[in-house]
């Protein structure tokens, strides 16, 4: 590096930081008089990661590499996309505001180019772990071209560590030969409360060696190297050195004279030491105090240039909280604010006048079309686009299968991606699986035994060749198209998230479709909100689910996961009850997920379709009599659009039985119980809650809104039971999830569910404990639906 480039990287260095401080000072002092909008801290926290963010986004990244950037420093990543023009002053100076820069970077929300959102600390962390795998997947298959390798790198707050899910995610790092993949911890030392214990460095540093990274301590800057080689330096770093946080911090916080009369308190009598420091005034001693190594331009831009493999490498930076900010250090400085006094002071430091504060070049020493060219030169701003669009794949219009008698909708994924597996295809050849350690138990066997497991290297399955009778080939190599993964759910859904987004960041289609235990999605439910927040694309299938698990105890039973699949933006929820059902709702996955329209909501069933979005099956175990039925048009399109009438109600009808999933053999039979009582009974099949919730609440809104002829697919389905009617609806899962149908047309409601879990049992006998079974559903429509007592109803 010149020492050119190093003068302008300080400049730049400077401008960041100034501008990130006004954008939070303009949020809250400024725009919050007027608005009342009082934002949190984030100065404190931004401060630390000025400098490495500098020298990395203005010298290191070249366009290929990836960053998720620590929550917090969101002010700084907007302050350098403004420098370098991929940013609007406008968005800054709506900083947390209605459609201003994101408080946290945001792929789907900002504006310039976030590549990994981050929030929710950890996530964005593994995320880059899990996008270098997908990186490493799509060239092992052979997609991508000849585009250039990127290194996906993390910056990754000290107190971001204690997130589990950044541990889990490197185990699974290990086990795949992670490369490519950089993470660079702010070491300062301070997370949201306090000071953090002394020594977690050696910590972090054998836990990442011990997994087979590389590991690069970044301790003191060039100042301070420099006095340690002077006389008296080694006293003085081994005064540093031992310095507990607690006290470094409250040093720091004080400024030069309260360094001075530590460092002669307690190196009074080292007179090398006295010289060294005596040379110096305060602020040159506090200067030289606070030199840490990622506050440092020549030293990280040294130590980052010196990374010459590709394995994955940690870097642990030592910051200050708060740095070049009057409340570095202080413990309590996250959500610590600038005064306008002090504000005033940092602007004459930085040579703003009043009136340019958001000037691009103000304030600098340098010439504008100097600091331009060289930002014009830079490696980060070489490439084009750093989004991708990736090419629609067609997928079967129709997905084959012959059905048996009796079947579970599980057996039925594992038989439709068996088939699915048969041959090879364009659109086959992109599907990639997924499951934390419940590959054969969520019926994903027979799809690996024909497409093989993902591994950098081949692995032959020992058992085969030792000719051991086993029902699964367990074989890797670079072609596998199955990536096994460790029992931990976040990293599943990390994973989704990464190949759910591998169109965008990688230019490369794939069909990301994950299994897990459906009572563990709560166990990823962060992560799997994380992944829908950056729009990332795939298949989940949550089996086997509910209380119809029934002998596989009450720890594994899940309720809430329909109100989860309701609930979850960007996640369209299906609960099929039969596997022709499933058919039908798999075909529309694999286009839907393709999707990235921006049209209208459709007039048919306002649900907003062609935006796309990710698919969540919840399936079951739960082997049921199948109907022998054609496939029609109207029949698909309504499995699609949510519910059918299985039995289209009578102009008398009193009672309408509402199902979803596995509980449709009760439902049927209840229907059949009560035919001889209540006349013109309807039977309304549910396959997806979510959809019909959506649609209804949209239409309810465009009518508020002056289209009055907009009308929901399940405001057209209850058109045809009388207002008098009753309706009883049934899940095995919180009945909530169906209640809310009471209200499309005003029909009175009985929602039976499960709300109390934990029995183990058989299907019959849980069903009756929990009274989802035929008999409470009779009951059900007895106690709403008055008439003469039902003759099959059995003393409960
Ligand atoms: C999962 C999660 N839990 C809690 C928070 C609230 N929170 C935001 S930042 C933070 C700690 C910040 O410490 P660190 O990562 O060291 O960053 P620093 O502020 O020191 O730069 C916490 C607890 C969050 N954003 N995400
Ligand atoms: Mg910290």
């Amino acid at each position: 590096m010149t020492d050119e480039t190093l003068r302008l990287l300080k400049e730049l260095d400077r401008k960041v930081l100034w501008l990130a401080a006004w954008m939070i000072h303009n949020a809250n002092h400024l725009r919050g008089n007027v608005d009342g909008l009082k934002v949190g801290g984030h100065q404190a926290s931004s401060a630390s990661l000025a400098t490495i963010m500098t020298s990395l986004y203005f010298h290191v990244l070249r366009p290929e590499d990836r960053v998720a950037v620590k929550p917090h420093a969101s002010p700084i990543f907007h302050a350098i996309q403004y420098l370098l023009g991929r940013q609007t002053v406008d968005k800054l100076r709506d900083y947390r505001g209605y459609k201003g820069a994101q408080s946290y970077p945001s792929r789907t929300k900002d504006a310039d180019d976030v590549d990994f959102s981050t929030g929710s600390v950890g996530l964005g962390v593994a995320q880059t772990l899990f996008a270098s795998l997908t990186q490493d997947y799509i060239r092992a298959h052979g997609f991508g071209g000849d585009r250039p390798e990127g290194r996906m790198v993390a910056l990754v707050g000290d107190a971001e560590m204690d997130e589990g899910n950044v541990f889990e995610s490197m185990l699974e790092g290990w086990k795949q030969g992670l490369r490519n993949c950089w993470w660079i911890i702010d070491y300062n030392r301070q997370s949201l409360d306090a000071v953090i214990r002394e020594g977690l460095w050696a910590r972090y540093a054998a836990l990442f060696r011990d997994f087979g990274w590389d590991v690069v301590i970044l301790k003191y800057g060039s100042l301070l190297e420099a006095a340690f080689a002077r006389p008296g330096g080694e006293a003085l770093r081994s005064w540093i050195d031992s310095c507990p946080n607690q006290l470094y911090s409250a040093l720091v916080f004080q400024g030069g004279a309260a360094w001075r009369k530590r460092l002669t308190d307690d190196l009074g009598a080292d007179s090398a030491v006295m010289r060294l420091i005596g040379e110096l005034s305060d602020d040159a001693l506090a200067q030289l105090m606070t030199n840490l190594a990622g506050h440092d331009l020549p030293t990280l831009i040294d130590a980052f240039g010196r990374i010459d493999h590709d394995r994955p490498t940690c870097f642990i930076a030592y910051t200050v909280k708060g740095y070049g900010l009057p409340f570095a250090g202080h413990k309590d400085n996250h959500a610590g604010l600038m005064t306008t006094a002090q504000m005033a002071t940092f602007r004459q430091a930085m040579k703003i006048r009043p009136g340019h504060e958001w000037d691009r070049f103000e304030g600098l020493n340098v010439r504008a079309e100097d600091l331009q060219a060289f930002l014009d030169r830079i490696p980060f701003a070489q490439g084009g686009p750093r989004r991708y669009r990736a090419a629609r794949i067609e997928p079967p219009s129709e997905l084959k299968l012959a059905i048996q008698p009796d079947m579970s909708t599980q057996q039925g994924f594992g038989a439709l991606l068996n088939e699915l597996g048969r041959e090879a295809s364009a659109f086959s050849d992109r599907i990639v699986t997924a499951s934390p350690d419940v590959t054969m138990s969520t019926n994903l066997g027979p799809w690996v035994n024909r497409r093989g497991l993902f591994a950098h290297e081949a692995m032959a399955d020992t058992f085969k060749s030792e000719r051991i009778p086993s029902t699964l080939t367990w074989e890797f190599s670079p072609r596998g198209q199955h990536i096994e993964l460790g029992i931990a759910e976040m990293n599943l859904f990390i994973l989704l998230a990464a190949f759910g987004l591998a169109h965008s960041i990688h230019g490369e289609r794939l069909f990301p479709i994950g299994t897990l235990y459906d009572p563990f999605v709560e166990r990823g439910l962060d992560a799997l909100n994380y992944a829908c927040y950056q729009d990332a694309r795939f298949i989940l299938a949550g089996t086997p689910s509910g209380i119809t698990l029934s002998p596989e105890g009450g720890a594994h039973q899940s309720i809430a996961t329909p109100l989860i699949g309701l609930a979850q933006d960007g996640l369209a929820a299906f609960e099929p009850a039969f596997v022709d059902e499933l058919a039908v709702v798999l075909a529309f996955a694999f286009d839907y997920i393709q999707r990235d329209g921006e049209g209208e909501p459709s007039e048919r069933t306002w649900l907003r379709d062609e935006t796309g979005g990710s698919i969540y099956l919840r399936l079951s175990t739960r082997p049921i009599e199948q109907p022998q039925r054609a496939m029609t048009p109207e029949l698909r399109q309504g499995i699609i659009d949510g519910a059918y009438w299985m039995r289209r109600p009578g102009p008398n009808c009193q009672v309408v039985v509402a199902y979803t999933g596995t509980v449709a053999p009760e439902a049927i039979q209840a229907v059949g119980l009560m035919a001889e009582d209540r006349r013109d009974v309807g039977l309304l099949a549910v396959t997806s809650a979510d959809r019909l919730n959506a649609g209804w609440t949209a239409a309810s809104r465009a009518r508020e809104r002056g289209l009055p002829h907009a009308r929901s697919h399940i405001e057209r389905l209850l058109a045809d039971a009388p207002p008098s009617c009753a309706l009883v609806t049934v899940l095995d899962g919180h009945p909530a999830t169906l209640a809310w149908l009471g209200a499309v047309a005003g029909h009175r409601t009985r929602s039976l569910g499960v709300e109390h879990f934990g029995q183990t049992g058989s299907i019959p006998d849980l069903y009756r404990h929990y009274g989802i079974d035929a008999n409470a559903i009779v009951a059900a429509a007895q106690a709403i639906a008055p008439g003469r007592p039902i003759r099959h109803l059995k003393a409960l």
